[in-house]
């Protein structure tokens, strides 16, 4: 049974929330039911040697990039860390195309170049996983320069604003200071979204991190407008994070977000987890964001019961099976495709003829 949920609090104050239809409310459950079950298959076919690289579950964080991303545009920029098939998968990316990424296949979203860390989507606005870790920080203030240019000196389209996801291990690369300096100076429309974990690998947040109890500090720091959020309760991240964002396009300001949320799986596939006890797993199990959601419309809103939430696993279910025959089925790259959409203005040294491969000397030595 699910739990009743915290979102609602019996006292009768109105939410931004509660003008969200049944019909949209259901759409992020089973958003996130998607996430969660995709997770837990791309886990098996992990095991089963069937993914290589690496990869990191989601498992835990789902409202974050549900609530986050469905408070925003579909053409509003998002770029990411390597954490990232549920932002993937939110965004609209086909589970096929995500999974085919993941088991190196053509029919990937980057070709199979890029795995597990590199979920891009032109089409849907998404501007990449990222591996190396703050990388992404630089790219948010330069997608929200590139969308504040086209609307303010081009005239074309409307205001938009860039989500920049990172993780808590993120906040002290230099990289991210310079991004924030560069958005605050420029009054860049981006927001950054801490997803606060509360782990770098097996480090503790405070035992990487000074002053970790503030980390609004950090965005106040530059004049940000800087909020805390807790990201475990849906609907409470779209109470606060919606008129971050109207805000945020509106004014053309950039923003921060520590983002406090929870990862149920390792790090990374292999992970030993000895840096965290079970109990402390447990304890924010029981709180557990799908089912904080399932309990609202269940138990406030009747508009799911037990048997069409069945129906609606059963769904998913099947659609992430499909996604692992799709991309069980799909095609191996050929070796050609390894020279392929590496460098956009390819140079001499760079663009390997057939001839080259096969041992012909460097015209450039
Ligand atoms: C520049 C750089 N340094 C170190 C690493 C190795 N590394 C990969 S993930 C990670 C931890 C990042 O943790 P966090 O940002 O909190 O994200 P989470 O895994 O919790 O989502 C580290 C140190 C890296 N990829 N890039
Ligand atoms: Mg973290």
């Amino acid at each position: 049974m699910p739990q009743s949920a915290t979102a609602s609090t019996g006292n009768s104050k109105p939410r931004l929330s509660d003008e969200l239809s049944n019909d949209r409310l259901l759409e992020w459950l089973r958003s996130m039911q998607l996430i969660r079950e995709f997770e837990t298959r791309t886990m098996q076919a992990y095991q089963q040697a069937k993914i290589g690289g690496f990869c990191h579950i989601y498992s835990g964080q789902e409202a974050c990039a549900v609530g986050t991303i469905g408070s925003v545009n579909h053409d509003d920029p998002v770029v990411l860390a390597y954490r990232d098939h549920g932002h993937a998968l939110a965004r609209g990316m086909d589970p096929k195309a995500c999974m085919a990424e993941m088991f190196g296949k053509v029919e990937g979203c980057a070709k199979g170049k890029g795995g597990s860390m590199h979920m891009f989507d032109k089409p849907n606005w998404l501007f990449g996983g990222h591996g190396i870790v703050g990388a992404q920080t630089p790219l948010g203030a330069g997608l929200a320069f590139a969308a504040r240019y086209e609307w303010e000196v081009m005239s074309k389209g409307g205001k938009k604003v860039a989500l920049c996801y990172l993780g808590d291990g993120a906040i002290d690369q230099g990289a991210f200071f310079e991004a924030l300096n560069l958005a605050a100076l420029y009054s860049l429309p981006v927001i950054y979204i801490i997803e606060n974990n509360g782990y770098s690998m097996g480090t503790a947040i405070h035992r990487h991190s000074a002053n970790s109890d503030n980390l609004l500090a950090r965005g106040e720091a530059f004049g940000m407008k800087s909020v805390k959020i807790d990201g475990l309760d849906i609907l409470n991240v779209y109470d606060q994070f919606k008129p971050l964002v109207d805000e945020c396009r509106d004014l053309q300001r950039p923003a921060f977000v520590d983002f406090k949320t929870y990862r149920y799986q390792g790090h990374s596939m292999s992970d030993p987890q000895k840096y965290r006890t079970k109990e402390e797993v447990d304890q924010f199990k029981e709180k557990d964001s799908i089912a904080n959601l399932l309990g609202h419309l269940m138990n406030e809103r009747d508009a799911i019961n037990e048997d069409s939430w069945k129906a609606m696993r059963k769904e998913i279910q099947e659609e992430v099976r499909e996604a692992v025959q799709f991309a069980e089925n799909a095609t191996d790259p050929d070796i050609e495709e390894l020279f392929t959409d590496v460098y956009a203005n390819p140079q001499p040294n760079l663009s390997p003829t057939a001839e080259y491969k096969h041992g012909a000397k460097n015209p450039l030595l």
